[in-house]
């Protein structure tokens, strides 16, 4: 069985997911969307209990930066609560399908528990030797490269030589596009400090439906306060955050369609990337209110 009070290796998260697909085979399925720089293979699992395929979806992925240890441990919990706890949580399951992939950047986690715990971006090969990786969120092909990203290989928000230099992003866009219809939301985790941020990331504008990426996301924070959790500052990632272009929230919702497009970026604001693993259950648990509140807006509103 599983806990939340550690952070898992690559191997062991992807042997929890195999154990819970050999055990809930008419509820969760895993697929592999192929392979990372490093030849790991990338697992998304499909959490359905019917419908074939026609049901709305949602997307979730973690772990694009690798030092961002409870995005995958978060992704990993909503897996865990749909799954084993299904019981209780079927009413997210009997209308909508999920797609999760709890570790978008495996090479870089494992980097980040081996070699460097504050390691951030893939691990490719760069035109600098001695400055490896990409900044997997500034290389997705919408509006690329234009603002908040590097064309350096030190830095660590460069956007690669060209878009999609990355296979992990790669794998993610072509998996996306292959499910764009069914998928109605998507939702990326990072940390930290608090922040639901909807698109864009390459603009100060807002897209035309913002009152409902707002409405929507100030629903999930409400869930988090009663939970126990701090609100969540909301707004577009430009205007709350700062402008950087190429992050998969903008690819999804500006290329692949999918309306409703949100970065999550966990608590806490103390601790930072290193958040002790005493607190990752307390941060799980009460994120997952939120995740219920999207899951329940995709059933009601497609
Ligand atoms: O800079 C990022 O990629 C994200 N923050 S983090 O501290 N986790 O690195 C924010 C991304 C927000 N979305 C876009 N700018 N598109
Ligand atoms: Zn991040």
């Amino acid at each position: 069985a599983i806990s939340f009070d550690q952070y898992y290796r690559y191997d062991e998260i992807n042997s929890y997911l195999e154990e819970l697909a050999a055990k809930y085979p008419n509820l969760m399925t895993l697929e592999s969307i192929g392979k990372s720089y490093e030849g790991r293979d990338m697992v998304v699992i499909k959490i359905s209990s019917g419908g074939s395929g026609t049901r709305p979806a949602i997307l979730i992925d973690g772990g694009i930066h690798a030092r961002e240890w409870i995005a995958p441990a978060t992704a990993l919990y909503v897996i865990y609560q749909l799954v084993e706890n299904n019981a209780a949580n079927s009413a997210l399951t009997d209308a909508v399908d999920w797609y999760i992939l709890p570790v978008l950047n495996p090479d870089g986690y494992e980097y980040s528990h081996t070699a460097d715990r504050m390691w951030r971006k893939t691990v490719s090969v760069t035109p600098i030797s001695g400055c490896p990786g990409v900044d997997g969120n500034r290389n997705f092909g919408f509006h690329w490269n234009e603002v908040g990203a590097s064309d350096y290989p030190c830095y660590e928000d460069y956007a690669g030589e060209v878009a999609f230099s990355e296979i992990e992003a790669r794998n993610l866009r072509d998996f996306a596009l292959a499910h764009k219809e069914q998928i109605k939301l998507y939702l990326t985790f990072h940390s930290y400090g608090g922040y639901l941020l909807y698109p864009w990331g390459y603009t100060s504008e807002l897209p035309p439906d913002w009152h409902t990426l707002q409405e929507l996301a100030a629903d999930a924070s409400l869930a988090h306060l009663n939970a126990g959790g701090d609100p969540f500052t909301i707004g577009s990632s430009t205007n709350v955050l700062y402008a950087a272009a190429g992050g998969s929230d903008d690819y999804m919702k500006g290329v692949a369609g999918i309306e409703l497009s949100y970065t999550a970026e966990l608590t806490d604001t103390y601790y930072g990337f290193q958040l002790p693993a005493e607190l990752i259950n307390e941060t799980v648990t009460r994120f997952f209110e939120s995740a219920r509140v999207f899951g329940s807006y995709v059933k009601e509103n497609f």
